[in-house]
Formats: C-alpha cells, sequence, structure tokens
C-alpha cells in the first residue's frame, strides 16, 4: 500500500495565485485544500480550485489529435495532425500571404508558462499581422495608457493594497474575480484591512456588487460614464490646488496641458449625465487628495466601455497628480523575479498604432488587432482576407462581442486548428482538433501575474500527475508547429530553461534566486512588498512620465459630444446592458465541472424593481432581451442591486445552444450575453470591446422557464 502524498501548487484558473494543498495516493486526488504556508496567499482559496481535479479527469477532455471528416471526428497521430497543419498552412500563406493565416489567443494562455514564452515565436514562425487575443475583450487599456504614459505596455501599476489608506474602486469585483491587473489571493481579507487600519474604500459601479458591500461606500455610476467622472475629479484637484506630484515632479510631463484638458468638466458639468451629484464627486477628489496614501484602480467595468482608452489614462493620471504614483500605498510597480521587460530597453519604438485593420481601420495595438474585428475579417473578401485559424485556449465564439458571427465565419474558414482541451463552441468547427494538459499536469509558474502582484515573490509547481505518452502540453505543441512551419529544427530549449536563466538574471540574482531554489521552496518565496522603482521600471525615450499625450486629448472631442448628446440617445433601447461574473464559473470553460454548476440557475437577468414593474415582470418570468444585434430569453431576478434602467446577464455562459458535447449544458441553460453585444461597439481609440453600456430593450414573454 502506498502512503498518502502531499503535494504543493499554485492554483492557476484566475489571477490570484493561490497556494494549495493537494493530498493524493496512487493517482486519486483525496483533498485539495488552501496552503498555509504559502506566503503570497496566506491560506485562501476559491470553490474552483477543488475542480482542478475534474478537469483532470473529466471524461469530455480529448486527449488524442482528431481530424475532421465527413463522417465525424476521427482520431489521428500527432505526425499525421502536424503533417496536414504543416501543408495547409503554407500552401494558404504561398498563395494569399502570411495575413491569411491568423491566431486567436485565449485567456488560459495568460495561466500557462509553456504559452506564456512560446506564443511569440509561434507569431515570429508564421509571420502574419493577423494576430488576435482575448485582451481586446478585457484589459488593452490598461496596456495602452502603460505604452503611452510609461513607454512599455507591460508597466503597469498596481494598487498597494496591503498598504494603502483609501482605494477608489471604479469598474471592479475584486470580491468575486478575486482581483484582477491586480494580482492578490484573499481580496476580501485584504479589503478589510483597509478599513481595519483606519482607511476606507469606495466603489463606484452600477451594481452594488459583492465588492460594493464590503466597502465603506458605494456610489452607483450609470455605465460609460467613468471617463466624465475621473475628469471632474482630476479638474477638482487641480483647481482647488490640491495637486501635488511629490518625488514624481521633474519626472512627470504634461501637467499643464492634463489641466487644460480637464477645464471644461467641472463636477457640476458632468453630474447629471454621470448620476453622481457634483458636491459627492467634489468629496470623492478631496478624500483622494488629502488622503495619507491612496490609489484609484480601475479595472473591467472601466476598460470593456466605448472610453476604456480615457478611463485608465485618467486613472493613472489621478494617481499621478495626487502624489501616489509609484510610493507606499498608492499604484506601485512590481519587481517580479521572472521579468518580462527585462530586455526592452528604454525609447523602443512602440507597435502601437503601426497598422490598421483591413475592413474597418481598428488600431493594431500590443502586437495585435481587435478581436471585435475577427469575424468581418474572415468573411470579407479580398486580399489579405483571413482563410485559416488556429485558436489556442480560447472560446471566442461564447467570448467575444456578437460571438455568434464567428459561428459563421469560422466555417467559412478554409482550414482551421485548435490546441483546446475541450470540444466547445468554437474548436467544434476546427478541421485538426490538438489536445493539450492543463492544471494539474503542467509544470506552472506565473510569469504575467507575478508582473501584477500586490507584493514581491515567486513560486514554482511541478506537475502532481505525469502526462501519459499520447499527451502534449501546449508549449511542445507550439514547438513542433514552429519547426513544421519554418523547417528549423528543434533548438531543445524548454520554458523551463528559459524562466531559470531569466530568475538567475534578474532582481533577485544577488539572493542566488533560480528555478532549483524554487524547487527547493515548494511554498514559494516572499520576496517583500513593492517598493518605489518607477525610475528603473520606465522606458519612455526620456524617463518622463507622460501625463497628457496627444493620444489621449485628441479622444476628449468625442467624448464630450457623447455627453452631449446623452438624453436623445435612447428611444428604441432604453436599457444598458453590463455583464456579471459568478463565483462559481471562470469565463466560459469551467461549468464542464458538476460541482461547480450545481444548484439554483445563475444565468438571469437581474433588473431593478422599478423597472420590473413597469415592464410587468417579477422574479422567475421570463423576459426577452434585444440588442441591436441580437436577442435571448432569459429568467428574470429583480434585484434592487442594480441602477435603474440598468441590466445585467452573466458573461461565460451559452452552453448547449449549439450542440456542443459539453455535458454541462444538460442542467444549465444556453444563453450567452455576446447573443446580444455588438461587434461594432468598440472604444475606437484602443480597439477594445465596449461590452458594457450595450443599449437593449426588454419585454415580458409568456415561455414557461427551460429547467
Ligand atoms: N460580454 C462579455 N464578454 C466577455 C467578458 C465580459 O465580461 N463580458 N469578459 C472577457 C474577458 S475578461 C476574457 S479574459 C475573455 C475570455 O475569453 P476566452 O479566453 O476566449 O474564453 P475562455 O472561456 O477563457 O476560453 C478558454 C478556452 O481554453 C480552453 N482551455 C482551458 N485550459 C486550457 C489549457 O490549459 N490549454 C489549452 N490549450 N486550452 C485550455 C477551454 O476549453 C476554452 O476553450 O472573455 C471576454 N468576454
Ligand atoms: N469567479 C470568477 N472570477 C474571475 C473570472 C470569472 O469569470 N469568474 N474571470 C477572470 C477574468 S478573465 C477577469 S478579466 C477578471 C475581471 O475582474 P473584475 O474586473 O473585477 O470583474 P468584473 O466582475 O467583470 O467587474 C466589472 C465590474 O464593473 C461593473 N461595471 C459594468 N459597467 C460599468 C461601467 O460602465 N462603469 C463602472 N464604474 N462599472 C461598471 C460591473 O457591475 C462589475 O461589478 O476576473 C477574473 N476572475
Ligand atoms: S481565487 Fe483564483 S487562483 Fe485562487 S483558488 Fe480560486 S480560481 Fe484558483
Ligand atoms: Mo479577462
Amino acid at each position: 500500500m502506498s502512503e498518502i502524498q502531499t503535494h504543493y501548487r499554485t492554483c492557476n484558473i484566475c489571477e490570484a495565485m493561490c497556494g494549495l494543498e493537494i493530498k493524493h495516493k496512487e493517482g486519486e486526488i483525496l483533498s485539495i485544500k488552501p496552503d498555509k504556508q504559502d506566503p503570497f496567499s496566506r491560506g485562501h482559496i476559491c470553490p474552483k480550485a477543488v475542480a482542478l481535479q475534474d478537469f483532470y479527469k473529466d471524461p469530455d477532455r480529448i486527449r488524442s489529435p482528431m481530424r475532421k471528416t465527413a463522417a465525424g471526428w476521427e482520431e489521428i497521430s500527432w505526425e499525421a495532425a502536424f503533417d496536414e497543419i504543416q501543408d495547409k498552412i503554407q500552401t494558404i500563406q504561398a498563395a494569399h500571404g502570411n495575413d491569411a493565416v491568423g491566431v486567436y489567443m485565449g485567456n488560459p494562455n495568460a495561466h500557462n508558462l509553456g504559452n506564456a514564452l512560446f506564443l511569440k515565436k509561434f507569431h515570429r514562425a508564421l509571420n502574419s499581422k493577423s494576430i488576435y487575443s482575448s485582451a481586446s475583450a478585457d484589459q488593452l487599456p490598461h496596456h495602452a495608457a502603460s505604452n503611452y504614459m510609461f513607454g512599455a505596455g507591460m508597466v503597469i501599476p498596481v494598487p498597494d493594497i496591503d498598504r494603502t489608506d483609501y482605494m477608489l474602486i471604479i469598474g471592479g469585483n475584486p470580491v468575486v474575480s478575486n482581483g484582477s491587473m491586480m494580482t492578490a489571493a484573499g481580496v476580501p481579507d485584504r479589503l478589510k484591512d483597509i478599513k481595519k487600519r483606519g482607511g476606507k474604500i469606495v466603489v463606484i459601479d452600477p451594481r452594488r456588487t459583492e465588492t460594493a458591500k464590503l466597502a465603506s461606500e458605494h456610489i452607483f455610476i450609470r455605465p460609460e460614464k467613468d471617463a466624465l467622472l475621473l475628469l471632474a475629479m482630476i479638474n477638482t484637484i487641480i483647481t482647488d490646488g490640491l495637486s501635488n506630484l511629490g518625488r514624481l515632479q521633474d519626472m512627470t510631463a504634461g501637467f499643464d496641458d492634463l489641466a487644460q484638458a480637464a477645464r471644461p468638466f467641472t463636477p457640476e458639468s458632468v453630474a447629471e449625465v454621470v448620476g453622481i451629484p457634483a458636491d459627492k464627486i467634489r468629496e470623492l477628489a478631496h478624500d483622494m487628495a488629502r488622503a495619507p496614501s491612496a490609489v484609484c484602480y480601475s479595472r473591467m467595468g472601466a476598460s470593456t466601455q466605448s472610453f476604456g482608452g480615457l478611463c485608465l489614462w485618467l486613472t493613472y493620471a489621478l494617481n499621478i497628480i495626487t502624489g501616489n504614483l509609484d510610493r507606499q500605498g498608492g499604484a506601485m510597480l512590481p519587481m517580479p523575479a521572472f521579468d518580462l521587460l527585462a530586455n526592452t530597453p528604454r525609447g523602443k519604438p512602440s507597435t502601437y498604432g503601426r497598422h490598421k485593420s483591413r475592413v474597418r481601420q481598428l488600431p493594431f495595438n500590443n502586437s495585435e488587432f481587435p478581436i471585435a474585428t475577427l469575424a468581418e475579417e474572415i468573411l470579407t473578401p479580398g486580399e489579405g482576407q483571413v482563410r485559416a485559424m488556429f485558436t489556442v485556449a480560447g472560446n471566442p465564439v461564447l467570448s467575444a462581442p456578437g460571438g455568434d458571427q464567428l459561428t459563421e465565419a469560422f466555417e467559412n474558414l478554409d482550414f482551421m486548428v485548435s490546441i483546446d482541451i475541450y470540444l466547445n463552441e468554437t474548436t467544434k468547427h476546427a478541421d485538426i482538433f490538438l489536445p493539450a494538459t492543463t492544471g494539474l499536469e503542467i509544470n506552472h509558474y506565473d510569469v504575467f501575474f507575478n508582473s501584477f502582484a500586490v507584493r514581491n515573490n515567486a513560486k514554482f509547481s511541478p506537475p502532481l500527475f505525469e502526462k501519459t505518452a499520447n499527451q502534449k502540453h501546449d508549449w511542445e505543441i507550439l514547438q513542433a508547429l514552429i519547426c513544421r512551419i519554418t523547417g528549423v529544427k528543434d533548438d531543445g530549449i524548454t520554458p523551463e530553461m528559459i524562466l531559470d536563466m531569466g530568475l538567475q538574471n534578474g532582481y533577485y540574482k544577488d539572493q542566488g534566486l533560480s528555478l532549483q531554489t524554487l524547487i527547493d521552496n515548494p511554498h514559494g518565496i516572499d520576496l517583500g512588498p513593492l517598493q518605489p522603482c518607477l525610475e528603473e521600471r520606465i522606458k519612455t525615450a526620456d524617463g518622463k512620465i507622460q501625463l497628457a499625450p496627444e493620444f489621449y486629448l485628441n479622444d476628449l472631442p468625442r467624448l464630450e459630444q457623447y455627453a452631449r448628446d446623452d438624453q436623445q440617445r435612447r428611444n428604441q433601447f432604453p436599457y444598458d446592458m453590463i455583464g456579471r461574473r459568478l463565483a462559481r464559473s471562470h469565463n466560459t470553460w469551467t461549468q464542464n465541472s458538476h460541482r461547480l454548476v450545481k444548484g439554483k440557475n445563475p444565468v438571469t437577468l437581474q433588473l431593478h424593481s422599478q423597472d420590473a414593474e413597469a415592464l410587468g415582470l417579477s422574479s422567475g418570468q421570463m423576459a426577452r432581451v434585444t440588442s441591436a444585434t441580437g436577442e435571448i430569453d432569459i429568467e428574470v431576478d429583480v434585484n434592487d442591486n442594480i441602477l435603474q434602467g440598468v441590466v445585467s446577464i452573466p458573461q461565460g455562459w451559452g452552453h448547449n445552444h449549439r450542440n456542443t458535447q459539453m455535458h454541462v449544458a444538460a442542467t444549465q441553460p444556453g444563453i450567452s450575453i455576446n447573443s446580444l453585444t455588438d461587434t461594432q461597439r468598440v472604444d475606437p481609440l484602443t480597439g477594445n470591446a465596449a461590452f458594457n453600456g450595450t443599449p437593449v430593450a426588454i419585454e415580458a414573454i409568456k415561455t414557461a422557464i427551460a429547467n
């Protein structure tokens, strides 16, 4: 009889980097619990971590390469799959140019060491500009602000949540999401600690969220009005003589331009449109400026909207003019042990805006085109049309704006390859399916999320279970494809080698940090609180912060026009739709774990009681929601935690309406919020999808509830 063994690793489902303690015996998981000795996550986990065992054992996981035939899917060897891909890709690129082959990369790539390090090489091998990812449905405005203000998209300031005295949260719900662009396992405790030490948390959100309930104060805002609020706060701080650049005074360019740009946006002029009284806006500005330390943290609600670019610029600017950038308790820069910026020199020419998309002239930012334009790039004939696609760990049919259009687009491709773990709404369109390892089967080190971590630390997790003989890791698949496409022999370099080299040459080299040190410390190594380091991390040519880049100033007339037109906009679609994240699901792919989806139907339309009354609807009844581009029927949840005139639907759902193999569907309705969102709604500045504030109409219908 073998003994019960204990394995320590970091959960790789979301950004929080929770340490896990896993008891197992003879290949069976006995328990998945928090690793109390993990110095970063301090004993926190969420219910999703326990489901890692479900993804490992899931009978629906695809475990062999497959080719689609007229008679259905047929298992094939890896070599046969690679042969066919090589042939098709080379033929298509030779006939139609390199850009005819596109790549879409989904969220799990950021949680996978091999993909984080090998995808760029894969793009270089294809030498195509047709690169797309979930980043343009998520955080592109953050990278744009970092690029234009600090010189590189990965110079991302994060809230020093453990030391701040005042935290203003705009459009983020970290109590449910566990934090994003702010890696902070155990957010609820960290937030409660702010209050315990006498500090204040204010949440600005059209929903009274789980985070809002825990905060000192919640203020409702109308969707997509945040840029106006931020401008009025900046205006107030400067007009009332409260701005203070502090230590960064000589390092900051553009203060006068910012002051001038904010001048027309007085609290009185924006109050009605924003839905927050002028006095309240002044109070927010004064509190933020006068707090011993403060940070404004804006997330999905601020970035996935029509003014995402402006919102993130103004968020950074607010932190800067209150003296809170790069200071304890403010917005600080992590010093990651493996640094993605290690080889980025100051003044490196930026790729932002270098190209425009073919059909709609949307910008190429962050080395990719916006996902909102992919369907039309596939469906519109002409030179440069995308004719073949790779999807790598992504499900854009459910996750992209107007996702339904991608169903048609993928069916129109000459060739499609999906590297994934499940056959789903997206990957079922592939001609070749390549199955990857995941979760408990992989080595893990968070190269991205340590770059957003609220405390410097490093941890490496070996696989708990070895892959089987016929399985390949994502990076091995990518490497094989790179060799096939370029004809160059495998250089034998593994992600672990790259990681080790980065650790040994990074910020902590004097402490002897290496892959071996991490292997010897399975709970992870604490590398201390965030330190001021902007002078070292900034990548602008002159080493200065650009407080008022033209890129943003030129977008202000669009905002002013929008504010002026606000009252006339809505006749046909009087409600603003926003999304909602659920504690027990992660985007579109975890719903196959029964333990996460059992229970009451979570896919409901949240509607304010006064709106419900006007529409003749009550909880449990069905409503039809219509947008300019789609229509769904959904169960109503009358709920005064939402602002009147705003409705909310969870993101990430939609299984079973297109006959996938995922058995989750049997118990849950197949409603995708992205059947309502619109590919044409983007922030034109960054190209990011504008999910929030999608105009919709609602009517009561008499259908019985599906389940
Ligand atoms: N309306 C609306 N839409 C949204 C959002 C919203 O708030 N509202 N949120 C947006 C955001 S923030 C994001 S990040 C995107 C997410 O968009 P996507 O990344 O497109 O969606 P995911 O559900 O994360 O897709 C993950 C895919 O990877 C597969 N997978 C999981 N693990 C692995 C692995 O280890 N290897 C491989 N090869 N495959 C794996 C899954 O089976 C699934 O097919 O959705 C966006 N869409
Ligand atoms: N449980 C769970 N955790 C997750 C995920 C998941 O699917 N499930 N997904 C992960 C991913 S990929 C990401 S990117 C993160 C996202 O992390 P967060 O950004 O923290 O998550 P969201 O729930 O999308 O929060 C957006 C908030 O913005 C509000 N909002 C909507 N429109 C507006 C607006 O116009 N203005 C303002 N001020 N607020 C608005 C919404 O009501 C919501 O509370 O979460 C991650 N963590
Ligand atoms: S919060 Fe995120 S990282 Fe932590 S256990 Fe849950 S899914 Fe995993
Ligand atoms: Mo995301």
